[in-house]
């Protein structure tokens, strides 16, 4: 099946309600971020790439935020050790609801478990790999160092853990010119101006980026040795933090 085209803020509306991980965004996801994120597909293969470097026999990886799976069937693709397990989470009902149906499971490949909760609440464990693709950014400021600590401590010794996120920038002229790259590489896949700032206005109060410092001193509060930036693109940025 063909990812829909995402059009939902092509057409002006006298109020924009705040962004959130419905039926509608689920219908056309996959092509939602493509197009938003700079580097989207780069990342997600490189995730497969480490976490077959980092995963051994019998291990754990951790998909949280996972959407429609993306993170998951890459990580499930590349991973070549044997008996190894994901455990992909997240809250959104028509996500999860949506990656259950599509979602077949691979002959001699990791099984990945598919689960509805918030990553806030959940137990984890015993895990070699974790990715935050893109999801810290949706979690209450507040909530992060104790999230952060949670996977820290649910990590094996040698584990990672790899976070992307949206950055801002302190000095107003690089947040500004950051925020416009941004906007170009959006316009240069498709979106309208109007698309563009309802999109922002969406996300203004549910996305709330951070600097690059304060994740990699927040990562090192949580526990983490080195916390260290693999890629980047404007003003998206993945690393990769080490237990
Ligand atoms: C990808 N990682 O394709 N608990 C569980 N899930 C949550 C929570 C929470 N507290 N808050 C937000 N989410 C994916 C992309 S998208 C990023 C991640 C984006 C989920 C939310 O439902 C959504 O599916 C995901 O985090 C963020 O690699 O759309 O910019």
């Amino acid at each position: 099946m063909l990812p829909k085209k995402d059009s939902l803020y092509a057409h002006p509306v006298t109020q924009v309600s705040n962004f959130c991980f419905d039926a509608a965004v689920v219908q056309v996801f996959p092509d939602m971020i493509n197009r938003s994120v700079p580097g989207y597909t780069t990342i997600i293969h490189a995730i497969g790439l480490m976490a077959d470097y980092y995963t051994p026999a019998n291990g754990r990886c951790y998909d949280l935020g996972c959407s429609l799976g993306a993170a998951s069937l890459s990580m499930q693709a590349q991973i070549s050790a044997s008996d190894c397990q994901i455990i992909a989470v997240d809250n959104s009902p028509a996500m999860i609801a949506q990656f259950q149906q599509h979602y077949r499971p691979q002959p001699n490949k990791a099984t990945i478990d598919i689960q509805c909760a918030d990553i806030r609440d959940i137990d984890m464990s015993q895990a070699s790999v974790v990715v935050v693709n893109f999801t810290l950014q949706f979690i209450p400021i507040a909530d992060r160092l104790a999230f952060l600590s949670k996977i820290y401590q649910s990590l094996l010794p040698g584990g990672v853990l790899i976070l992307s996120e949206k950055l801002c920038f302190t000095d107003p002229q690089q947040q500004q010119l950051q925020t416009d790259m941004h906007h170009a590489f959006k316009k240069a896949q498709g979106y309208s101006a109007l698309e563009i700032s309802q999109k922002r206005q969406a996300l203004e109060n549910v996305l709330l980026p951070e600097t690059l410092q304060t994740h990699q001193a927040r990562l090192q509060q949580a526990g983490f040795r080195s916390a260290e930036v693999w890629f980047a693109y404007f003003n998206f940025a993945s690393l990769i933090a080490l237990k």
